[in-house]
């Protein structure tokens, strides 16, 4: 931390040397909320602490071959035990609010049923420690840690019956946490959790099903968000405001032409239709139905789409470059070539255009009026130079990079109202192990030091210029 409030001098050299009109230029609105994000099994460790069940996430990584690195998150970022700290670190960035999950295993170690009666402290904790440094709680009800009951009582989310379960949860949470939540979202990726998770199989559960099986899964966990939707608006306060958090299929103008941005719209509602489609339209597309098509009931998609407060939407990279099409479905998916650039993680293309399509496309399309970012950033190979500093310029150049386009859309009238910044410190990075570092906050595993890279005093002059920097 001293090494990043050292570096605080930048911002008043810089203002001296005439850079507030370039800084007013680059401008987010007044309200603009600036956050970080982690996930419960990512930083918290602490996994058989105060009765908390096991999740698939444990049972997956102690699977031999799962995980790169063999790694697991039995202690991961020990965020369960260092919370006030990390807390500290948010406020040193001058972040004003923190997305993190709650463990739902923690909170019903058998999925449901009885609840664990200490599950929540943590939490509340967590929560009072926020309230006391004035950083707002977003939190998300469910980042893939799904109770292992649950997935061998009834085949997780291959079952209706895991939906009922996440309602439920949902409604615990939302009637003890109500004083101090106002705002929740549902489920983190429906897209990567059934793809990775239910399709190829490198993710928890680690099921490779079939293509129609695959569909009835995706229903499933969209029917979960939609009852978890209603189950808080029944047991939160008033006011209390929900939403999905997910990994759209990001379609992008290949060349910003009028007729390439209305073929990238229709592709961005085509290839998202069992998700952000069914969600904000009530029904799925034809041509989703035309194959494999899952079982359902109109009652289902009233569920579904159950109206939201706000999208959230987690923003890495470009799935597809679009090209108008004189073709049935009106566009043309442009092939990646071998060149195009990448991250650390080489799944991770630099596409900053991105973080304005996504967003003006969700509000174009569903005619949604309020919008979070509620994932950004990228991983490193974060080595300490000789001085000891971690000089990540190539986060900084992304985050650089996505924030200008950020800025563009919200200067364009589109409705983004936060940001949360992938990650606050360091974590497990799934089956990468602790080989991905995605945080501000560079994290010894091995001793849980914390230490500032360069990219953390780039976010806080972010911050305190609320204008890309
Ligand atoms: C997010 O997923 C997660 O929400 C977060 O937990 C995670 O730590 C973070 O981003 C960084 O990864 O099939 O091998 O080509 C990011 C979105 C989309 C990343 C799919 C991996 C494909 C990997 N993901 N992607 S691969």
């Amino acid at each position: 931390m001293s090494t990043l409030s050292s570096r605080s001098g930048l911002a008043q050299s810089g203002q001296e040397s005439g850079s507030q009109n370039r800084s007013a230029a680059k401008g987010f609105p007044n309200d603009f909320l600036w956050g970080t994000a982690t996930s419960s099994y990512q930083v918290e460790g602490a996994v058989n602490e105060d009765g908390r069940g096991p999740s698939i996430w444990d049972r997956f990584a102690h699977t031999p071959g799962m995980i790169s690195d063999r790694s697991t998150g039995d202690i991961a970022a020990d965020h369960f035990h260092r919370y006030k700290e990390d807390v500290q670190l948010m406020k040193a960035l001058g972040a004003k609010a923190y997305r993190f999950s709650i463990a739902w295993p923690r909170v019903f170690p058998e999925g449901s049923g009885s609840p664990n009666p200490k599950g929540l402290d943590f939490y509340n904790r967590l929560l009072d420690e926020l309230a006391a440094n004035g950083i707002e709680p977003f939190v998300t009800l469910y980042h893939w840690d799904l109770p292992q009951a649950l997935q061998d009582r009834h085949g997780g989310w291959t079952s209706r019956e895991t939906s009922k379960a996440f309602a439920d949860y949902a409604a615990y949470v939302a009637a003890r946490l109500g004083d101090r939540v106002k705002h929740y979202f549902t489920i983190n990726e429906c897209s990567r959790l059934v793809h990775l998770g239910h399709g190829i199989g490198a993710d928890a559960p680690g099921l490779k099903l079939s293509p129609s099986e695959i569909k009835q899964v995706r229903h499933h966990v969209a029917l979960g968000h939609g009852l978890a939707v209603q189950a808080i608006r029944a047991h939160g306060r008033a006011g209390t405001r929900v939403g999905p958090a997910e990994n759209a299929v990001s379609c992008i103008p290949a060349v910003e032409t009028p007729a390439n941005v209305r073929a990238a719209e229709k592709a961005m509602r085509e290839l998202n239709a069992g998700y952000l489609t069914v969600m904000l339209e009530g029904k799925y597309t034809d041509a989703y139905l035309a194959q494999d098509a899952p079982k359902y009931t109109t009652g289902d998609l009233r569920i579904i789409s159950s109206p939201i407060d706000f999208v959230g939407i987690n923003v890495y990279m470009p799935d597809h470059y679009v090209v108008a099409a004189d073709n049935e479905r009106g566009f043309t998916l442009a092939p990646f070539p071998a060149s195009f650039p990448h991250m650390k993680a080489t799944w991770l293309r630099p596409g900053p255009e991105t973080m304005y399509w996504v967003p003006r496309h969700v509000a174009k399309i569903w005619n949604v009026k309020s919008i979070y970012i509620t994932e950004n950033g990228t991983s490193g190979s974060d080595q300490p130079a000789a001085d000891g500093t971690i000089y990540d310029v190539d986060r900084i150049m992304y985050l650089r990079n996505y924030l200008t386009q950020l800025q563009r859309a919200t200067s364009a009238g589109v409705p983004v109202h936060g940001y949360f910044l992938w990650s606050l410190m360091d974590n497990f990075e799934w089956s990468d192990g602790y080989e991905q570092r995605f945080g501000l906050y560079h994290v010894d595993f091995a001793t849980q030091r914390r230490t500032p890279k360069l990219s953390a005093s780039f976010y806080r002059e972010t911050i305190a210029r609320n204008a890309v920097m």
